[in-house]
């Protein structure tokens, strides 16, 4: 298991994202605050310099667990259900670019916000057609760059498909991919799911990724979600995969990084055992 922050090349004052700025300033500081993994939120792999990434990436011995893709639905609709074939199109692509960047360290790609919505394909049915077709043609890119794709379990204001973990399950089980699975986030969980160990015991194996965030989308131990209950599902399934810090980066970047790491580590401990990793 490995905790990881996130950081981004640019991003408003909303976005869960807790470090901004040139990679060469921010992973230094990452490291400094104690982290090992990091998540980037990138609008557009094409804009990224990959040979400088990763030499910074190793510089300051950081491991890149995954990728953010929500920037392209937000700033271009790129998404993998619309109507429009060519939408579809640049989805998958700019998906593609994504799995290029992500190749050399097989981090997970993820599906959040460019699943799209019902609203953005002709109907529910059409929605569903869509993103079956465009996730098998994903899973077979996502094999050719030897990485894997989660996809998000968001909750039901910000998607109309799969908002409780076991429909993610069910969708899985019946579908034949072999780079997909889920990824959860306590945020989403504390709106759709009514039992957080158990929705993750039942999930098993199914679980590919996780964003950690309070309730309110801070910090974890802001507000009042049981990463308890969470850390000792994720305990039982022997889940080793990230645990990646979506949230704000109130009251500011460093602290809010500070206090999730400390505020984890305790309930890790707690959960695990002192000789806990
Ligand atoms: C994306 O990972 C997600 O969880 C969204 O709800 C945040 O904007
Ligand atoms: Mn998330």
């Amino acid at each position: 298991m490995i905790i990881a922050t996130t950081g981004s090349l640019q991003a408003g004052p909303n976005a869960p994202i807790v470090y901004r700025g040139n990679y060469s300033d921010i992973f230094p500081l990452m490291r400094e605050d104690g982290y090992h993994g990091v998540e980037l939120h990138i609008r557009d792999s094409r804009e990224i310099d990959r040979g400088k990434l990763d030499e910074a990436l190793k510089r300051n011995q950081l491991t890149l667990t995954s990728i953010g893709t929500g920037a392209a639905y937000g700033l271009w609709h790129w998404n993998i259900g619309d109507h429009d074939p060519e939408i579809r199109k640049r989805a998958v692509e700019c998906l593609r670019n994504h799995m290029i960047t992500a190749s050399p360290h097989h981090s997970l790609i993820i599906l959040g916000s460019m699943q799209g919505r019902f609203c953005d394909a002709g109907s529910h049915e059409e929605f569903i057609y869509n993103i079956e077709e465009s996730l098998y043609q994903l899973d077979q890119l996502a094999e050719q760059y030897d990485v894997t794709i989660g996809y998000e379990i968001m909750n039901h204001y910000e998607s109309d498909f799969l908002f409780r973990i076991q429909d993610g399950v069910h969708f899985m089980e019946t579908h034949d991919f072999h780079r997909i699975g889920l990824h959860i986030d306590t945020v989403h969980m504390n709106i759709d799911e009514c039992d957080l160990g158990n929705a993750i015991r039942k999930a098993g194996s199914w679980i590919y990724h996780v964003h950690i965030a309070d309730n309110d989308r801070f910090y974890p131990g802001h507000g009042h979600m049981n990463f308890r209950e969470v850390l000792q599902g994720l305990k039982d399934i022997g889940y080793d995969g990230a645990l990646a810090l979506e949230t704000f980066y109130r009251p500011e970047s460093r602290v809010c990084a500070q206090k999730s790491l400390q505020y984890l580590n305790f309930v890790l401990e707690e959960v695990y055992g002192k000789n806990q990793e």
